[in-house]
């Protein structure tokens, strides 16, 4: 795995005189030659819009666009390349499904679940639709500080549930939640699910009919791919059975002053010219990802994550959030009385980059006690030096406080 660091040129620099640590990769990985150079690529041989034109360049741009669109169902072992719809990201993804899934199939009265640990993205969208058709929220609740999912009450819950949305791995908690099991226990309460994978989908494999979902969320940026881009998984049935998400070009069968008529799935989803730069960048990813192996990413992932806490958890008076064992690759933590921001600035000093706050998951960790935490994500390129050199730095930084 080392030698990979090779592949990504922002990895080779200096930051504030030391070699750069790069621990912020849950927020967004670094991207390898392959993907930089797949998008200039573009840029410089095939820029085109896609789908309008029968010249040369329109034709290839429109190959590659859907090549990576069949790409990517092969990457996540969807039934057909019409099960994927290119998004802006997670984000963009989890919206769409409120907003076409929701109108037609959400009533008064009727019942969301999410869970406790959702990020933003995975929460807003159904306070929006909720507040809009007058449904409820229900949420299953994490057992504390060791960031489990409490399913002693879930079947409860998911009795009379509509839609059931949960994330593979928490942001904040490094929690990998048994996703398979939860869609066959959503399934058999009649229950339509929802995978946010943003966090999942370049560090392990991800096989959406053994998961059994109905539909899955993931964003390019966090799997060596560009930003901007993502995709929204979902069964083809149910993408038939929802309406347009915008309006515009491309997503139109016919269009008159009195009314239109929508393209098929999964065009109907994607009005207006798309990312298609993008698109080329997150096939290339998925090769490069594939290249090495997302079995192996995982293995790597799990180390770094179980050699961190353990590391971590040797420093007097820190505070570890998350499950001790099982975690995914990223560790979160409240060092003493030190504000996060604190120990994200002085690490920054030494040319190691965490991230500090709520991770987007205020709610969470209000529920936790703690305003806000320093995390430390890992990918495939990191090494147990760096992480041996983060703890280092974070006894400095506690030694330093308490003086
Ligand atoms: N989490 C983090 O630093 P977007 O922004 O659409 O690419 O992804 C949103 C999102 C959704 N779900 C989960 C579990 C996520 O972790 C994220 C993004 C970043 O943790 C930014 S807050």
């Amino acid at each position: 795995m080392e030698a990979r660091r090779l592949d990504f040129p922002a990895l080779d620099q200096d930051v504030n005189g030391n070699r750069l640590v790069y621990l912020d990769n849950a927020a967004t990985t670094q991207k390898p030659r392959a993907v930089i150079g797949e998008i200039r690529r573009f840029y410089e041989r095939d820029n085109s819009n896609v789908h309008r034109g029968v010249h040369e360049l329109s034709n290839r741009a429109t190959l590659g666009y859907e090549g990576a669109r069949k790409r990517a169902a092969e990457f996540l072992n969807a039934t057909s390349a019409e099960e994927i719809i290119f998004t802006r990201g997670t984000t963009e993804s989890i919206n769409l499904v409120a907003s076409a899934w929701g109108a037609r199939h959400l009533r008064r009265g009727d019942r969301i679940l999410l869970t406790e640990m959702e990020h933003h993205s995975n929460l807003i969208p159904w306070q929006l639709l909720a507040a809009r058709a007058g449904a409820r929220l229900d949420f299953v609740p994490v057992t504390g500080d060791e960031g489990l999912l409490d399913l002693g009450r879930i079947d409860e819950l998911l009795d009379g549930t509509r839609l059931f949305a949960f994330t593979h791995i928490s942001n904040a908690l490094g929690t990998v939640n048994p996703v398979g099991e939860l869609c066959r226990r959503a399934k058999a309460a009649g229950a339509v699910t929802l995978v946010d994978a943003a966090q999942s989908a370049g560090h392990a494999p991800l096989n959406v009919r053994e998961i059994g979902c109905d539909f899955l969320a993931l964003s390019a940026h966090k799997m060596a791919g560009p930003t901007g881009m993502g995709l929204l998984y979902g069964r083809r049935e149910l993408l038939e059975a929802m309406d347009p998400y915008q309006g515009g070009g491309e997503m139109i069968s016919s269009v008159d002053f009195g009314g239109s008529t929508w393209a098929a799935v999964p065009h109907k989803f994607e009005a207006g010219t798309p990312d298609i730069s993008g698109a080329f960048g997150l096939r290339a990813a998925m090769d490069y990802l594939d290249g090495i192996g997302r079995d192996r990413i995982l293995e790597h992932d799990r180390a770094l994550g179980a050699y961190a806490y353990a590391r971590l958890a040797e420093i007097p008076g820190i505070r570890l959030l998350g499950p001790a064992e099982g975690r995914a690759g990223l560790v979160s933590f409240v060092l003493g009385d030190v504000h996060a921001h604190d120990v994200v600035m002085l690490a920054d000093r030494v040319g190691i980059a965490l991230r500090g706050g709520h991770h987007c998951t205020q709610p969470l960790h209000r529920k936790l006690g703690v305003e806000s935490t320093t995390r430390a994500s890992f990918y495939l390129y990191n090494t147990a030096e760096e992480i041996d050199r983060l703890a280092d730095v974070l006894r400095e930084i506690k030694r330093y406080f308490s003086r």
